[in-house]
């Protein structure tokens, strides 16, 4: 039976405004932060309920808005394997909190429990984070009224980074077991990742310190804790990092920052100097941006694609090595928005797939693959390696020395990758092993391939749902005509492809165009701007 009367009496403090309309999208619930208190209520409930229908394996909140502007909020859920939220769920989510009064919530979530088929006598367990959005402490009393609601054994991961929970919902659930993923605690996190970046670099000269740019928010906080349990192993120095100023979060600094504005974030100007490396955090340290001067002092800018390349190719090596390459087949997983170079590139030496934007796609594609690499060009990405691949690299007998080196740096691997959901922290100490490797600077890692110009801009539209894809996004079936006016106008470009898509986090639709000449990516050229029109 549902606690109804305590869940009213909690409803009654945290009602629905009545003229809003709430979203599951693919980053959970996102908008401004102040409108949210109802909605993250009723996640606390819902979080319980996917927990009893789980039986009672731990579920994860996190209430974060990641790269959006500082007065935005949001609310994703974690299932039990440190992963996004079942689908089906989202639709439960997004139904459980537009029920306009208590009333209706009591009565959806009675025919959620039906629906689902729901054993309330199973416990209920999560565990919940958030970042430093000043909204943040207000939801997170809201949140967790919904779990005393419902009587949930809650969890309070503090203020920490949305895959520092991840990493810990997988860890609550598998401790005790086989496939123990780690200590379920930030110190477990943080043992991990440094133990087997250690081992990976040992004999490796030190690299230079990396600035790490952490976008005012809560990537500050872990990359000082990162800083502590790495020792001498890896110098980093920590910019933007003032989590307590208003204004500041996402402020022209972050990832998302560079990645739209394809520059050096002002604050970091006068701290670089040619040929130093520097990456960006965004709000809640899941993507990673890299970038340098080169020896004219232009700024140089190593996207997701280019992790992904870089990663890639290392892996693939590895796998020789080790003499696996017959049984351990890698694989890469993109969207529409991978620089065509970067494609090109990858096709011509592993398996590339293309999927919809927002992770859980890329995630469940990779998952495919023995070892699938994924990588949003906007830096948020991760590699999954199977369980089938793991245990083959725990039991294959390596015939030389050289092979088993390899295949130790492949095992290695699978511990420093949080293999949960893209991470900042991880793939920036991934990306520094690479480059220890294979002693490359940021100049050889840029010169895999050269990036096609590009650009991407929201447009703002009547009914951004009138727009209507296929072939992964790439393609538009309405408004009908206007697929046939792209393709018409970017067959006189050279190297020319364009694509319209809805947004799934904000509401607009987003045009992006690539070409071999810059000037004719560009926001002012024809081209662009007829792919605009
Ligand atoms: P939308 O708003 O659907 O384009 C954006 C990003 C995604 C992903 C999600 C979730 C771009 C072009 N789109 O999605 O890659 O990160 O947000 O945060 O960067
Ligand atoms: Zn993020």
């Amino acid at each position: 039976q549902l606690p109804l009367n305590a869940i009213k009496h909690y409803s009654d403090a945290h009602s629905k405004p009545p003229d809003l309309h709430f979203q599951y999208g693919t980053a959970g619930f996102r908008t401004l932060g102040n409108t949210l208190d109802s909605v993250i209520f009723r996640v606390g409930i819902l979080a319980g309920l996917r927990s009893k229908r789980l039986d009672g394996k731990t579920i994860g909140v996190m209430v974060t808005a990641s790269h959006n502007p500082e007065q935005d909020n949001g609310v994703k859920l974690v299932d039990p394997r440190g992963e996004m939220l079942e689908a089906s769920w989202e639709a439960h989510a997004t139904l459980l909190a537009n029920a306009s009064s208590t009333d209706a919530f009591l009565e959806a979530l009675t025919a959620l429990v039906k629906s689902t088929k729901i054993d309330l006598s199973k416990p209920a367990r999560v565990v919940y984070a958030r970042d430093t959005r000043p909204s943040g402490p207000a939801l997170i009393s809201a949140l967790e009224d919904g779990f005393k609601a419902l009587g949930v054994e809650a969890r309070d991961a503090g203020i920490t980074t949305t895959p520092i929970l991840h990493y810990l919902v997988k860890a609550i659930n598998t401790k005790g077991t086989n496939e123990s993923y780690g200590e379920d605690s930030e110190d477990g996190y943080f043992t991990k990742l440094s133990t087997s970046f250690k081992k990976l670099v040992a004999g490796k000269a030190r690299p230079d310190p990396l600035i790490i740019d952490c976008a005012n928010g809560v990537g500050a906080h872990a990359g000082a804790k990162l800083i502590e349990y790495l020792g001498d192993s890896f110098p980093l120095v920590l910019e933007n990092t003032t989590t307590s100023t208003p204004g500041t979060l996402n402020e022209s600094c972050g990832a998302d920052f560079v990645k739209t504005m394809q520059r050096l974030p002002p604050t970091l100007a006068n701290l670089m100097k040619p040929g130093q490396r520097a990456c960006s955090l965004d709000g809640d340290a899941d993507r990673l941006m890299y970038y340098y001067l080169d020896e004219r002092g232009q700024f140089r800018m190593l996207d997701g694609d280019k992790i992904a390349a870089l990663v890639a190719a290392f892996i693939v090596e590895l796998v020789k090595l080790a003499g696996l390459d017959s049984e351990i087949k890698v694989g890469v997983v993109q969207t529409a928005y991978a620089n065509g170079a970067s494609t090109k590139y990858l096709a011509e030496r592993l398996p590339v797939k293309c999927v919809p934007t927002g992770v859980k796609h890329l995630h469940h594609a990779a998952e495919h693959y023995d070892v699938g690499v994924y990588f949003e060009a906007n830096g948020h990405g991760t590699v999954l390696f199977s369980k089938s691949t793991q245990d083959k690299l725990k039991s294959h007998e390596p015939s030389t020395p050289a092979q088993s080196t390899a295949l130790n740096h492949l095992i290695n691997l699978t511990q420093l990758i949080n293999q949960t959901v893209g991470d900042a922290l991880s793939d920036m100490l991934l990306v520094e092993v690479v480059l220890a490797h294979k002693s490359y600077s940021g100049v050889e890692w840029n010169s895999l391939y050269a990036d096609l110009p590009n650009r991407l801009v929201k447009v703002v539209v009547g009914d951004r749902n009138g727009f209507k894809t296929e072939d992964a996004e790439r393609r538009l079936v309405s408004p009908p005509g206007l697929q046939t006016k792209i393709d018409d106008l970017v067959r006189r470009y050279e190297g020319g492809r364009s694509f319209v898509r809805p947004s799934g986090t904000e509401d607009v639709v987003r045009v992006y165009a690539e070409a071999v000449v810059k000037s004719q990516a560009d926001g002012g050229s024809p081209y662009f701007i007829e792919v605009t029109e």
